[in-house]
């Protein structure tokens, strides 16, 4: 089974994802990978940390000449502002952050020392998943699925995206011009006038970010056991990107504003269309979202997701010293203003990792040649029983 653990603190020497379960035979093309990174560290209102490091991954294991191994692919991207064992450069933080992991780690771990949570806690940490996800792409882009992860909307603005793989280049471009990885050149401008009114503010912004998967074949995931529903997989990996607060499946949280007949979406069949991964049954909506009792429909795979602003507050929030007990000042510590751009990112890359694990599940192989072999019959065994083939 596809998974992935990672490893590393925000000033420690690096971050390192360790990554299981990939076929023998993928080209990792270590450019592709690097311009993900380079994408995550992007954006409007992001930080001076990110003039300092120049994300780029080093592959420590399980790939040979360009190609994996099938043994665990191991992948590292360094800090440079690597300064974890001086405390000097890195002191005690006893000033909780609300918002932040600060008091809720300094809880669990009985310490009224925050530094070791925030470390670990830092969104630092999402430049091992962005590289981890960026090979799921790879994997996934040799059978036609394309991923495509911006920025929908902050405070009072945003827009209705309509993506489709004929327009996913345009897209992407549009989104890559953008400040804030919005494709919607008014609603970003919006966006990047909330950012900088916060800066001025002394505060910070958050948003919506939305994932779109396209060319996903029918049967990724599964009903029968609620911790393998698909559905149930991309929320965690959403919900577990730092900051995020909610996470929605199509038309999400719009389904209680409607009726049954206003929510579900038609079925119709159209031969001209079964040779799309859809094998025919086309839907004129999508407010499932691609998923139906936890299984790819056919549809794009749409998964929306929430971050809250940054808890790190040039202006500080009401917090409490833990030495004494204080009413203080928040700590502030050098931060972002606003993610929402690098979160699009990430939510991308984990989003991918799902898929790519729920393609392995119903597809893999020990190779690439296999996995090949796989989805060759699979989408054969479709046609015979679903497409024109079986009438
Ligand atoms: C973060 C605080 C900032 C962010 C960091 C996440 O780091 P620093 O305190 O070193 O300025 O820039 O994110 C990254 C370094 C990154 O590459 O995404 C936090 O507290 O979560």
């Amino acid at each position: 089974m596809l998974s992935y653990r990672t490893a590393g603190e925000s000033h420690g020497p690096t971050m390192l994802a360790f990554v299981d379960g990939l076929p023998a035979g993928l080209r990792v093309d270590t450019a592709f990978i690097d311009a993900e990174l380079a994408r995550r560290q992007a954006g409007y209102g992001r930080g001076a940390r990110q003039r300092i490091e120049h994300d780029r991954v080093r592959v420590l294991s399980g790939v040979r000449q360009g190609v994996t191994l099938g043994s665990p692919v191991v992948l590292e991207v360094q800090n440079a502002d690597s300064r974890l064992d001086d405390p000097v450069k890195t002191p005690p933080v006893h000033r909780p952050r609300p918002g932040h992991a600060d008091l809720a780690g300094s809880l669990k771990w009985s310490t009224v020392d925050c530094r070791g949570t925030l470390e670990r806690a830092s969104a630092r940490e999402t430049a091992a998943r962005v590289a981890a996800g960026a090979l799921a792409r790879l994997l996934l882009r040799e059978f036609g699925i394309e991923t495509f992860g911006f920025v929908r909307g902050a405070i009072d603005a945003s827009f209705e995206p309509d993506v489709r793989i004929e327009s996913l280049a345009d897209l992407r471009a549009r989104r890559d011009a953008s400040e804030v990885a919005c494709p919607c050149a008014e609603t970003g401008a919006r966006i990047v006038a909330h950012i900088h009114r916060a800066k001025i503010e002394r505060d910070t912004v958050g948003g919506t970010v939305e994932v779109h998967v396209l060319g996903v074949p029918p049967g990724l995931g599964t009903c029968v056991q609620w911790d393998e529903r698909l559905d149930s997989r991309l929320a965690a990996a959403v919900m577990g990107i730092q900051a995020f607060k909610a996470v929605e499946i199509g038309l999400g949280t719009g389904c209680a504003m409607r009726f049954g007949s206003q929510v579900h979406d038609p079925i119709a069949f159209d031969a001209v269309v079964a040779a799309s991964p859809s094998l025919g049954f086309v839907r004129a909506t999508n407010n499932a979202g691609g998923l139906e009792g936890g299984m790819t429909n056919g549809m794009p795979v749409v998964v929306r997701g929430t971050m809250k602003p940054i808890s790190t507050l040039l202006r500080g929030m009401p917090s409490v010293d833990l030495g004494t007990h204080e009413a203080v000042e928040s700590t502030y510590e050098r931060s972002d203003i606003s993610a929402i751009a690098a979160a699009s990112a990430v939510a991308e890359h984990v989003v991918a990792f799902e898929v790519a694990r729920a393609f392995l599940a119903k597809m893999g192989g020990d190779s690439m040649d296999e996995v090949r072999a796989h989805h060759a019959a699979t989408v054969q065994l479709a046609r015979a029983v679903h497409g024109d083939a079986g009438r």
